[in-house]
């Protein structure tokens, strides 16, 4: 057996500020905050109905005992490789059962996986590793075309704290990565021991869409995740009768916690993973399992609509599909109930925290119309105008938050406290919305800079500071522009004095390790930027251009 590595501590006081002494008081209080660590969920459900079904991955099936009996074995083969409570570990799977297993062994075992997506490279990863000095980080073989075995061993070569790489799959040519499979060892051995995790430590590390160059880790306890999800699954009515399908990414917050596969597991429901977006995969599922709730995002809609009317599934056990991550334009959201014939629930969420759903009791109108209301009593709204004053009903401001499940400040990341928090700890959300007198929300716009691309998040400021790595390229800027596809895409406004290509500078940036989706949809030559009065790039000004 290894020795455990030794590496910092995730709960140095500057590592992220939770939630002052009497909130977690007043949380606690109000039945708000359990006491429940999120590694415990399999199990205490095991023992409540260990034959009830919790898992469906293809032909592979687990019933909770088999679920519980799984993790124990893998938390165990974790412990045995040398992974402590506390350590860090990079997850990045796409929609497989593996994903839901080790994330459940890691927190039985007490480390903290930091969720990474499928389609993130060196850059991202390589800043992953960098912050959190991850112990470990755990990638498929290969998929969407990609070797990840590759990405991996050079990740290793560059981050020392990095001990280990387990790939689910076939290691390939690399003899020190840990095929998944081996964790697992004879399926009897012994579990790690009991996490000695309080359920106000660090649970898990969420990725934020990002506005500042870097992307920035999201704290979340097992106090506060296992709140938000349990809560949502109440709205949703969520219980053991419940067939969740998981088609959105699983690493995602919204597929994983709002209510999803945790809200799902914690009522005694049985989660199906979908391998892919594909809506007649999506159908085949929802007829075969007999799916009764799901979730994507508005792009999906479309094809949802469409293959439907050519396809006629039959989707009577669907009761709700979920619709978030992005604006869903209201024309789009009056036909989802007529035409698919279950009801459509708007979800307007952050990794940060505050989750607005509507509710399946709402009129029509307000499903329809609004991106729904926060989720807890205790979710604290503020909406503000450009001086920074609350804004009535009604009115256009930005959106403040603060409660029992939205952050206080990000991961080791002291320096942009001032810039999205107030004193007082609300987190500035960057999104413009309007509130009506029920407390609903309808998002109208962002202040931050950030281009939601169907759901995906991306920092114009991180792209831009690659741009500006190009020897070509003197100056750059990147705008979101209306898409009738993805609501959204990304041109980049470049002064050059050469020509670069969307290609070229796809392949730049992809050369630089950056996440293909990041790449700019199009690039436009200028010769000079429009500058606003105090001599910064004048993004309305480019908005306009097009
Ligand atoms: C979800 O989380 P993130 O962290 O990828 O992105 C959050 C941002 C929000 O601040 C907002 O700008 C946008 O995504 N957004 C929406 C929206 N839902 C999210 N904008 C308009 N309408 C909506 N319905 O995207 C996320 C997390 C949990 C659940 C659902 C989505």
């Amino acid at each position: 057996m290894d020795a455990p590595p030794s590496r910092e501590p995730d709960r140095a006081p500057a590592d992220w500020p939770g939630w002052p002494a009497e909130d977690v008081q007043r949380y606690r209080a109000a039945g708000y905050w359990r006491d429940e660590l999120l590694g415990d969920i399999p199990a205490r459900q095991a023992a409540e109905r260990p034959h009830a079904s919790a898992l469906v991955d293809g032909e592979r099936r687990w019933t909770y005992a088999e679920l519980d009996r799984d993790i124990r074995a893998l938390s165990g083969g974790l412990h045995r490789l040398g992974f402590r409570p506390g350590d860090r570990v990079i997850v990045q799977l796409p929609n497989q059962a593996e994903f839901v297993l080790l994330w459940f062994a890691l927190h039985r075992l007490g480390a903290v996986p930091v969720h990474a997506m499928p389609g993130h490279r060196r850059a991202e990863i390589g800043h992953l590793a960098r912050l959190t000095e991850a112990a470990g980080y755990v990638v498929p073989d290969r998929h969407a075309r990609f070797d990840h075995r590759e990405l991996a061993a050079e990740i290793r070569e560059n981050h020392r704290t990095l001990q280990r790489v387990i790939v689910v799959g076939d290691p390939g040519g690399h003899p020190d990565f840990l095929p998944f499979d081996t964790l697992y060892g004879d399926g009897t051995g012994p579990a790690a021991p009991p996490s000695p995790r309080a359920p106000g430590d660090l649970a898990l590390l969420l990725l934020s869409g990002g506005t500042t160059g870097t992307p920035k880790l999201i704290p979340r306890t097992h106090h506060d995740y296992a709140y938000n999800a349990r809560t949502a699954a109440g709205i949703c009515r969520l219980g053991p009768d419940t067939v969740y399908l998981a088609v959105l990414p699983l690493a995602f917050n919204f597929t994983l916690a709002c209510p999803g596969i945790l809200g799902t597991l914690m009522s005694g429901g049985t989660v199906v993973i979908a391998p892919n977006p594909d809506p007649l995969t999506a159908f085949r599922l929802i007829e075969r399992e007999g799916v009764t709730v799901t979730a994507v995002n508005p792009p999906l809609v479309p094809y949802w609509l469409s293959e439907h009317r050519a396809h006629q599934p039959d989707l009577a056990t669907l009761q709700l599909l979920q619709v978030g991550a992005a604006r869903l334009p209201d024309d789009l959201a009056r036909r989802i109930g007529p035409e698919l014939g279950c009801r459509l629930q708007q979800v307007f969420g952050m990794a940060e925290g505050l989750l607005n759903l509507t509710s399946p009791d709402d009129p029509e109108e307000i499903i329809c119309t609004t991106q729904g209301r926060p989720i807890s009593p205790a979710d604290e709204i503020r909406v503000t105008g450009p001086d920074g004053r609350p804004v009535p009903d009604g009115h256009t401001g930005e959106l403040l938050t603060r409660g029992p499940y939205t952050l206080r400040g990000y991961y080791r990341s002291p320096g942009h406290a001032a810039t999205h928090f107030t004193d007082d700890g609300f987190y500035r959300t960057g999104d413009l919305v309007r509130r009506l007198p029920s407390g609903h929300l309808t998002v109208v716009g962002r202040v931050k800079d950030q281009i939601n691309r169907g759901g995906e998040k991306i920092d114009a400021t991180e792209v831009e500071d690659h741009l500006l790595a190009h020897p070509g390229v003197l100056q750059a800027a990147v705008v979101a522009v209306p898409d009738t596809a993805l609501g959204e895409r990304s041109v980049a406004f470049l002064v050059s004095d050469e020509a670069p290509t969307v290609r070229g500078i796809a392949a730049f940036l992809r050369e630089r390790g950056l996440a293909a989706y990041k790449a700019p949809d199009r690039v436009r030559l200028i010769d000079r930027m429009p500058l606003t009065a105090v001599g910064k790039i004048d993004k309305n000004a480019l908005r306009a251009l097009i």
